[in-house]
């Protein structure tokens, strides 16, 4: 059988499984005990209303008796494309109840990109909200099920309207007895998005096992216990939010998630103080708008305690602001959907939490920083950040040429992102050397949006880098070799936008260049276009 993805050996399994660092129960079994230990308290609370631990673990089981009756088997993939809503949370634990595989997408990619994946993954059916800002996710979906032969079933959260859909209220079954659990823990339990670098995204596997415990151990790194209060403002789908500790790290702990439908401050300061909330994270863009806010607000934020940032460097002059202007404790997080997750201690004196990213989660991470030949370089020193350990993946899903780039022979993944590294063994991270924008936390693979670029008429050579910004940590620059006048950015957008990109990857800035740069090689020079774009 060829395998659609590469896991650690029985025997690396076994051994992280003896000392703890493997969760030995799935992700669903999680909800079920939870449920069966503190059926009143809450577990949920979003626009739809508060659902208690029995509630919620109830509806999943009469979701996921509809979902099954579709039918959707066990081990086959389900696009999951849901902004912070209830639904998300009940169709996520309702897929893994019956062993389906979610596939998480981002609310915010581009039709384009959500068939991509649903391509990749092979996806039997595709989850969409009702509406997403002014498109209508339900009409692309429709669209892609007449281009996707594999696609079977387009679900909608809320009203399906008149598109050949189903709504997931209309699946719920009126009563159910709980279902049995599917998976095995050791099996695929989800497929992440990553950030990327090539031109299609790429799908992480993350395991039951795996996933369960780095939420496990997140939460313990971050004190959560049945007290804490989560508010869930980014985006829900992303790994920072699902277990970092996330949703998934608090729901195991007994506590309370909150679902904010959108990120301001004044809908989240709300729903601080009516939920007295205790923790919650954030991109470091969205940081400088909620500490303005703190100076105006009357609502009362004294019930928060932590404040996680990361995703993109947090600088650290806006680090020291956070810990006297918003009364609680800054935690820097440094992870990657692909696994590897550092946390600044929350006792760690000042100078570790506002000028570091953190320490890798698990005494079972390992890390390396290497120089250009894989050396291991002195403490201080920047390299490579490369890491293999019991919840970072052993190479994508379905992608076996691309492993062999981001995977060293004995299983490291190459992160891309250049560290040094303290003497303490905390992380800083210095810059980045996979072709990627980091923009607002947003990961935008550079080839993919020069690959549309190229497809706008006129265009001969385009190149995409990061250019350092006050307000998102990187804005995207597009220089582009023309034959004739250099499109504008409007024109670009359309462009991009008719390809179905999404339309964070549309540049914020195009700027046209005689010709491209080299390096002596004759690779396009990024490091000068990069000098060139900031002089
Ligand atoms: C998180 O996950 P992804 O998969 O969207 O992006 C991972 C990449 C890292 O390789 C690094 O380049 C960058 O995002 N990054 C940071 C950072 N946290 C992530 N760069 C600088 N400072 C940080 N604190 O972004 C993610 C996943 C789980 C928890 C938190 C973030």
């Amino acid at each position: 059988m060829t395998q659609d993805w590469p896991r650690p050996s029985e025997e690396e399994i076994r051994s992280y499984r003896e000392q703890g660092f493997r969760e030995d129960r799935t992700l669903s079994r999680l909800l079920r005990e939870r449920a069966a230990a503190r059926p009143g308290a809450t577990a949920l609370v979003s626009r739809s209303g508060r659902l208690t631990y029995a509630e919620l673990d109830a509806r999943v089981d009469r979701l996921a008796l509809g979902l099954a009756g579709l039918p959707i088997h066990p081990g086959e993939r389900v696009l999951v494309r849901l902004p912070n809503r209830e639904e998300y949370v009940l169709t996520l634990f309702a897929l893994l109840r019956i062993g389906a595989v979610p596939v998480l997408a981002l609310p915010s990619l581009g039709p384009a990109e959500v068939e991509s994946l649903a391509r990749t993954a092979d996806a039997c059916a595709l989850v969409v909200a009702d509406r997403h800002g002014r498109s209508d996710p339900r009409a692309e979906a429709a669209r892609m099920a007449e281009r996707l032969p594999g696609l079977r079933h387009v679900l909608v959260a809320g009203d399906p309207g008149d598109v050949p859909a189903r709504s997931l209220e209309s699946l719920l079954a009126p009563r159910a007895a709980p279902l049995d659990e599917a998976a095995d823990p050791e099996d695929l339990a989800l497929l992440l998005l990553s950030g990327g670098t090539t031109g299609t995204p790429k799908l992480i596997p993350r395991t039951h096992a795996d996933y369960g415990y780095n939420a496990r151990a997140s939460a313990e790194a971050c004190g959560v216990d049945s007290g804490t209060v989560y508010l869930a403002v980014l985006p829900a789908a992303h790994n920072f939010t699902m277990v970092s500790p996330g949703i998934v790290g608090v729901l195991g702990a007994g506590g309370t998630v909150v679902l904010c439908p959108d990120p301001s401050p004044t809908t989240a300061f709300g729903l601080i103080e009516r939920e007295g909330v205790t923790l919650t994270s954030l991109v470091p863009a969205l940081v400088p708008s909620w500490l303005d806010e703190a100076r105006r607000t009357r609502a009362d934020l004294s019930s928060l305690r932590v404040l996680q940032v990361g995703g993109s460097r947090l600088d650290d002059a806006t680090a020291r602001r956070i810990g006297p202007e918003l009364g609680c404790h800054l935690q820097q997080v440094f992870g990657m959907a692909e696994g590897l997750n550092n946390y600044t201690p929350l006792d760690a004196p000042d100078d570790v939490v506002c000028g570091t990213q953190g320490r890798p989660l698990s005494p079972a991470d390992e890390v390396l920083v290497v120089d250009e030949d894989g050396a291991t370089v002195p403490d201080g020193a920047p390299g490579e950040l490369l890491t293999r350990g019991p919840y970072t993946l052993r190479g994508y899903y379905r992608a076996r040429e691309l492993d062999a780039l981001r995977f060293t022979p004995d299983g490291f993944y190459r992160t891309g992102d250049l560290v040094t590294r303290t003497p303490a063994g905390d992380l800083v991270v210095v810059g980045r050397v996979k072709d990627q924008v980091n923009r607002a936390g947003e990961k935008i693979a550079a080839v993919e949006v020069e690959e549309h670029l190229l497809a706008v008429p006129g265009v001969r050579a385009a190149a995409v880098v990061g250019l350092p910004d006050p307000h998102l940590g990187e804005r995207s620059v597009a220089f582009l070799v023309t034959e004739g006048p250099v499109p504008s950015r409007e024109e670009v957008r359309a462009a991009m936008l008719g390809r179905g990109a999404a339309p964070f990857k549309v540049p914020d800035e195009v700027r046209g260049i005689g010709a491209l740069p080299l390096t002596g090689v004759g690779k396009v020079d990024k490091k000068r276009l990069r000098a060139h774009g900031g002089a």
